[in-house]
């Protein structure tokens, strides 16, 4: 890619840094399979004291933590309540269906963000023709809500109302680590309320590879079987867990650079006339944006030709994400390209 261009794409695309290559190439390595590679085994350990959970295990994405936790709580037929557009439903190639034969019971949020009365709304009483309900999932923050952050009380809320009900919980904490920076709430504050917690290394903290899950040891037990079976077992796996933790330890708090990005990026934009900011100014690192008159895609790939890479969140809606690689000058040049070509539009 051009040096020149802005990807806002996601907080995917970074690369590793130098220090955390360097980490990675002296990391020692063993076979994971087999129980064996030490830089595994502290990441899973470093990941598990952080959240405050007796156990994780490594996985080399996000997707399949999740799909992973949702096979570990269910029975095919069973039902699991989440937001209508979160991510395990709406990105996940449909595989609460595929991989654990479990429908998805879908909640009306504010950004993502519900509460126990949505929770309360959705319970069954006991009937022959149900499905057993068995799972309420939270994602923070909330990426189709555009980076939102939920009030650790409302992750009280629904958890009480889910318990009453004998409901597990999980929670989607792909940038768990941001929800923590911009609330000032700790990571394992957060995860107290769930039975398990998935985080990804490969998101803001800008590892190349990797995700975690997180619970008891008997359900991380059991997660480690499943994640053999969905294929997810690795062997030297050392050389990339090395690029997570040096991830953890060095890039959690630079999260709030990030959020500074977003929030000027959010701010540049609320001058363009032309241009609408959705749900207002982000509290984390995703902008979401329209610009009047323009389909996302088009829209899109006239961004991409004036040199900054977004993605499209509807068909008229854009998300901007900052991340590690972007710099404060790329954001206030991101600004300067969209003025550009709504300017050029009239
Ligand atoms: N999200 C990606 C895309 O899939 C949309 C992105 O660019 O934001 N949970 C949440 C909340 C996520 O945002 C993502 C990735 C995942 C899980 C899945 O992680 P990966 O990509 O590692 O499978």
């Amino acid at each position: 890619m051009h040096a020149d261009v802005i990807d806002l794409r996601s907080d995917t695309v970074t690369r590793p840094t130098a220090a955390m290559r360097e980490a990675m190439m002296a990391a020692e390595v063993g076979d994971d399979v087999f129980g064996e590679d030490p830089t595994v085994v502290a990441l899973e350990r470093r990941t598990a004291e952080i959240l405050g959970k007796e156990a994780a295990v490594f996985m080399p994405s996000g997707t399949m933590t999740n799909q992973v936790a949702v096979r570990v709580h269910t029975e095919p037929g069973d039902e699991i309540l989440l937001e209508a557009e979160a991510h395990i439903y709406y990105y996940e190639v449909g595989g609460p269906a595929a991989l654990s034969g479990v429908m998805c019971r879908l909640l009306p949020g504010v950004r993502g963000i519900f509460g126990a009365a949505e929770v309360k709304a959705a319970l069954r009483t006991w009937n022959v023709h149900y499905p057993k309900t068995k799972l309420v999932c939270i994602e923070n923050t909330h990426n189709r809500g555009g980076g939102s952050v939920w009030p650790v009380e409302r992750v009280a809320e629904v958890a009480e109302a889910a318990r009453a009900a004998g409901l597990r919980m999980h929670l989607d904490g792909a940038r768990l680590w941001n929800a923590s920076v911009a609330s000032g709430v700790p990571e394992r504050e957060y995860a107290r309320y769930f039975d398990s917690v998935s985080v990804c290394f490969s998101k803001g903290l800008g590892a190349p590879v990797g995700s975690a899950l997180a619970g008891t040891e008997e359900f991380v037990e059991r997660a480690r079987r499943f994640r053999k079976q969905f294929g997810g077992g690795m062997r030297q796996a050392g050389i990339i867990a090395a690029g997570a933790l040096y991830a953890l330890e060095h890039h959690r708090a630079r999260l709030a650079e990030d959020h500074v990005h977003a929030r000027r990026f959010a701010e540049g934009l609320a001058t363009i006339p032309g241009v609408e900011l959705i749900g207002g100014m982000p509290e984390t690192n995703m902008v979401v944006f329209r610009v009047k008159l323009l389909p996302a895609e088009v829209a899109m790939q006239r961004l991409a030709a004036a040199g900054l890479l977004v993605l499209p969140m509807d068909t008229d809606s854009l998300r901007a994400v900052t991340h590690l690689d972007v710099t404060a000058e790329q954001v206030e040049r991101a600004v300067e390209i969209v003025r550009k070509i709504v300017r050029t539009e009239k």
